[in-house]
């Protein structure tokens, strides 16, 4: 091994602790009078044009809001899609609306259902990494997460992203 290789090496060894993976456990976040519970996000595959982005928000509060986009570093474009099943297949369109969060009510973004859209994605997370993202409500304003890279839930079904190729 030669004193270049070493150099090699020790830069890879630092790259790899940069990357290091981190807990998968519940993390929440507060914007007024929402509280958002674990944004989560699955393991890209190489090819995929997106990935899809699902976190649970509370709204305590006595007015509705919206979620009406957001940004993150790791994708190009942040959409909002909603999902319904059509003859058994879960097919997505772009919710321009954005998503409704009533008073009071629990909103769950999930495969299959409404959920956010990192399209064009920069990086692919490994499961266990966190990206960060901004999701901005339409009341509450802005706020910064993190999403957790995870194993998608078992009750998760396929989805249908032919709808949305690059
Ligand atoms: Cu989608």
């Amino acid at each position: 091994m030669n004193f270049r290789s070493i150099k090699i090496s020790i830069a890879a060894m630092l790259a790899g602790a940069a990357s290091l993976p981190t807990s998968a456990a519940a993390h929440d976040f507060k914007v007024g009078t929402l509280e958002l519970q674990h944004p989560w996000s699955a393991k890209a595959p190489p090819v995929a044009p997106v990935l899809g982005g699902y976190v649970t928000i509370v709204n305590s509060g006595s007015e509705a809001d919206r979620l009406i986009g957001g940004s993150t570093p790791v994708a190009e474009r942040f959409e909002i899609h909603q999902s319904s099943i059509i003859d058994g297949v879960a097919r997505m369109r772009p919710a321009k609306e954005g998503i409704d969060i009533p008073a009071g009510a629990t909103v769950s973004l999930q495969p299959g259902g409404a959920h956010i859209m990192l399209i064009n994605p920069r990086q692919r997370p490994d499961e266990g990494e966190k990206f960060k993202a901004t999701l901005e409500f339409e009341k509450a304003g802005a706020v910064e997460v993190e999403f957790v890279v995870q194993k998608p839930k078992p009750a998760s079904q396929p989805e249908d992203h032919s709808g949305h190729q690059p």
